[in-house]
């Protein structure tokens, strides 16, 4: 077990604004702090360990902006006799000027360093180089630190160029980073980058890059765990009450009323049970202060309409039910291939007859949903129930699927320092129809259970969890190759 005092501290500095606070919020995946347009954002230096299973993987130091480099370059030549002597002399330069609020922001950011910490040094690689930089590169060779330049651009112009030839005269490796966008393995790529920098840091740096891909691996795996319970709940939700038998539910308008009533809960328990799973994969991902924008699982009002566009984009098209769902629940194991086969072979003929054998199931309007009824309470003569659900139609499922599908792959690629409101407009591809055909199985068989109302057992559990991680994995590589 390595102590947090072992663990690898960088300090993250530079000029104001150049996205500091970001680069940190990003490594370590804390979206609380604070990031914003004005330069002098951040007027303390604050640590930010990241912990994985109660253990430090490495600590990093958010600062505030150089202000007067010059000022303190200016000082610590005046007092420095030779290069031996360079790291004490900025040391003394601390200790001295701590109480000047001169070189406040200095002495915030250089302490952390000369305690040893590491330098992750930013600037903004879509403002041209200026030497006024020098001032600030020196000072930090001169705490013989090790360290590390992130060019991280911030706006649309591209200076890398100049940067990076100035940057690799001070710094021993200079990487282009973007807090916003960066990828997880160009997190990792960094850990392994530093790791070369100092030989004690190498072992807790590749055993953190480690803990990081673990952990990762395990988000996925819980985030299939969470979808699949919040679609087993929301698949076979009923609304149910408990009525006096003598409450006359026979008219058909208090009857009416009675159905609207359940009818309204129960589309409030899909909506709230939707927002409950959204907010537990966010948690999953260290993700708490996400704003969203997502239209809710909507219906027509006056009739259970659910919403056309909506399945049309989230849910399966003909072409998929053809050729994957469809296959696995009417036709058993087979189907699959067959239908595949079948299809790319132009035989329509056979698919046009599956499908208008279920077609008015499959495409009716109506989002089938097990109307009102109502029983006796079994022990109480004087009690009935009334219960409206649960669902009927399986293309809910996977309008579910779909959009949970979504919203996970927006989460886990996305970076700490992201202060954009998360859009998640409905997809128009069918992306089911690119999972293997094992998985679409899996997914198929688990929703057909579902819809009969049947509890999962718990290996049906799991086998659903075990295709809705491959599904995770799937989806990820398909919007990959639908960006690149
Ligand atoms: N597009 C984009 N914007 C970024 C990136 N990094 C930072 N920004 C923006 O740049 C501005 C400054 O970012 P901060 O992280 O607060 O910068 P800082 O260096 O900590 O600033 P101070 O604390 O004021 O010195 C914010 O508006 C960020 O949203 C990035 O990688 N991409
Ligand atoms: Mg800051």
């Amino acid at each position: 077990m390595v102590s947090s005092e072992e663990a690898p501290v960088f300090a993250v500095v530079g000029h104001p604004n150049r996205g500091k606070s970001s680069v940190v919020a990003t490594l370590s995946q804390n979206d609380s702090i604070a990031i914003a347009l004005e330069p002098g954002t951040t007027r303390e230096s604050q640590t930010y360990p990241l912990r994985v299973d109660g253990r430090t993987l490495y600590t990093l130091v958010d600062t505030p902006g150089f202000q007067r480099p010059r000022r303190v370059l200016e000082w610590l030549e005046a007092h420095s006799l030779s290069a031996s002597d360079r790291p004490d002399t900025v040391a003394a330069f601390v200790h001295q000027h701590r109480d000047n609020p001169r070189f406040r922001d200095e002495c915030e950011l250089l302490a952390p360093i000369i305690e040893g910490a590491g330098i992750i040094y930013v600037v903004d690689g879509s403002v041209p180089y200026t030497a006024e930089q020098e001032a600030e590169m020196t000072i930090l060779r001169w705490t013989g630190q090790p360290s590390l330049a992130l060019i991280n651009r911030i706006g649309p112009d591209d200076h890398t160029a100049s940067w990076q030839s100035a940057l690799g005269q001070f710094f021993q490796i200079v990487r282009n980073f973007d807090a916003v966008r960066a990828p997880f393995e160009q997190h990792l790529g960094l850990l392994k980058a530093f790791g070369q920098l100092r030989p004690d840091w190498e072992q807790p740096l590749e055993d953190a890059v480690g803990f990081l891909t673990r952990q990762r691996e395990d988000r996925q795996w819980r985030s299939a765990h969470l979808i699949a319970a919040a679609l087993a709940e929301m698949m076979t939700h009923q609304e149910s009450r408990t009525l006096p038998k003598t409450l006359d539910t026979a008219g058909s308008d208090s009857r009416q009323a009675l159905e609207a009533r359940l009818r309204e809960r129960w589309y409030q328990y899909q909506r709230e049970r939707e927002e409950t799973l959204r907010r537990d994969v966010e948690t999953l991902y260290q993700h708490h202060q996400i704003a969203r924008q997502e239209a809710a699982l909507s219906w027509h009002h006056d009739h259970d309409l659910f919403s056309e566009e909506t399945r049309q984009v989230w849910a399966v098209s003909k072409a998929y039910l053809a050729t994957a769902g469809f296959g696995a629940g009417a036709v058993g194991g087979v189907g699959i291939d067959a239908l595949t086969l079948g299809h790319s072979l132009g035989a329509g003929a056979l698919i046009g007859g599956l499908l208008g054998a279920a077609g008015s199931y499959f495409y009716g309007d109506r989002l089938a949903i097990r109307a009102l009824s109502l029983g006796s309470l079994k022990g109480a003569g004087d009690l009935q129930t009334a219960t409206f659900g649960p669902v009927q139609d399986l293309q809910f499922g996977y309008i579910v699927l779909g959009r949970a599908v979504d919203h996970w792959w927006h989460i886990s690629q996305r970076n700490h320092a992201g202060r954009e409101p998360l859009e998640l407009p409905p997809s128009e591809s069918h992306w089911l129809e690119n999972l293997h055909s094992e998985t679409r199985k899996a997914i198929q068989q688990a929703l057909t259970r579902l819809r009969k109302n049947r509890k999962l057992s718990h290996g049906e559990q799991q086998e659903l969890e075990v295709a809705l991680h491959s599904a995770l994995e799937g989806y990820s590589h398909w919007r990959l190759e639908s960006i690149a």
